[in-house]
């Protein structure tokens, strides 16, 4: 049986990672900041959450960490935990910084030290290509990070590079663009708009306000992911891989897709900051642009040539644009209205 480090078990990408691993029958460690919690709502939703040994600790916290290193023999270290919302970014850089990008470096020095076979597996990000330099970026475009995440990505991204030819450690990076699911925090645009919209058909709102509704991402769904990152850590040598779809939308096109869902039926209006979507029924104003949700510095277009991970880890999207935005907003509909509709 092999054993598993998963930090950030709490977030999207740790609770579907931690179902697929328990399928293979790895025992699964996770790593959680919060000792005060004893249960996550994603573990919970996946109903995995008893199957998990949680250790506690923080990625700034070298010591606590080396213990958990110390107490089990780990075979293989995913490491998601992350300060990982952009638009927070700008306003806490230096702990965002701390957590993703010295947060990287704490564990491969724990490795290093440790002398032990531990492969390890960095969380990298498209948006480390930022204002991108080339229309697909794949694993040789170079970076142009926008925020203090993207920079601290950036970062993580090379010393993990920087250990695997050093000191022979088995250390790959996936450089995964924008994955989506119906256990995304409700703070990325996606989930903001599946949630937002249950709520105006549940008369909780009345309207939806967004910032740049006209940037467009590389939208792929996050279980197809994590079975990527896994066939990274089980190739003979250490690599680094984009995954994405290939395809890139808007994030109004997400709208004009999730409105189907909601049998709601729009037309828009104005330009830039003036742009609004109204309700055919009722004439009635749903989706509104808020300055405030500008980011200083936008990654305005992502799309990802993921033909590497195709050719050696024979990998590939399964879930598309269309049916993500099902996914999710079905998902939605059933938790906020309590309706099956299909
Ligand atoms: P997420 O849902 O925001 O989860 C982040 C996790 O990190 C949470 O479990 C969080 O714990 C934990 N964490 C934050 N600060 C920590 C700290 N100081 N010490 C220990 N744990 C800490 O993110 P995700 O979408 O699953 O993404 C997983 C990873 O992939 C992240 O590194 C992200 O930057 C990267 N990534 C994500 C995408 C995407 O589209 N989802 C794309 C590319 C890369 P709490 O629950 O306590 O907050
Ligand atoms: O959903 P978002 O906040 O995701 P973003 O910034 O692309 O970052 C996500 O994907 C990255 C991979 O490329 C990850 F590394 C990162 O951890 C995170 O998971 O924003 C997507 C786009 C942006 O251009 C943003 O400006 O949507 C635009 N947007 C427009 N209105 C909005 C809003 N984003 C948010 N969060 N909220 C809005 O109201």
């Amino acid at each position: 049986m092999k054993t598993a480090l998963i930090t950030g078990i709490s977030g999207q990408d740790g609770a579907y990672l931690a179902k697929f691993l328990l399928e293979k029958k790895y025992k699964i460690i996770g790593l959680d900041r919060r000792s005060s919690r004893n249960d996550s709502w994603r573990l919970n939703y996946l109903g995995i959450n008893d199957k998990i040994i949680f250790e506690y600790s923080d990625l700034t916290e070298i010591s606590s960490m080396q213990r958990i290193f110390c107490k089990y023999n780990i075979n293989e270290v995913y490491n998601l935990a992350a300060q990982s919302f952009v638009a927070s970014s700008f306003n806490t850089p230096i702990s965002t910084c701390d957590v993703n990008a010295l947060g990287v470096l704490r564990i491969l020095e724990i490795i290093r030290n440790s002398k032990k076979k531990i492969k390890f597996y960095q969380a990298s990000t498209s948006e480390m290509f930022g204002k991108v330099l080339k229309s697909s970026q794949n694993e040789k475009t170079p970076f142009n990070p926008q925020s203090p995440y993207a920079i601290s990505k950036t970062f993580g991204h090379y010393i993990t590079q920087n250990y695997r030819n050093s000191y022979n450690i088995f250390a790959c990076s996936g450089i995964l663009f924008n994955h989506e699911s119906p256990l995304r925090g409700e703070e990325f645009v996606t989930r903001k708009i599946t949630v937002g919209l249950a709520k105006i058909i549940n008369k909780e709102i009345d309207c939806l306000y967004l910032g740049n509704i006209n940037s467009k991402r590389d939208w792929g769904y996050a279980e197809d992911y994590v079975e990527a990152m896994w066939s990274m850590m089980q190739k003979k040598t250490p690599n680094d891989y984009v995954i994405a779809t290939n395809k890139s939308y808007s994030v109004k096109d997400f709208i004009n897709e999730a409105v189907k869902h909601y049998d709601l039926e729009i037309f828009w209006k104005g330009k830039g900051a003036k742009q609004k979507a109204i309700n055919k029924k009722n004439n009635k104003v749903i989706v509104r642009i808020d300055p405030k949700f500008y980011r200083p510095s936008e990654v305005n277009f992502l799309r990802g040539d993921e033909s590497k991970a195709k050719k050696i880890l024979k990998w590939k999207p399964k879930i598309n644009f269309k049916k993500l935005v099902e996914i999710m907003a079905k998902a939605d509909i059933n938790r906020f209205l309590k309706i099956d509709r299909n």
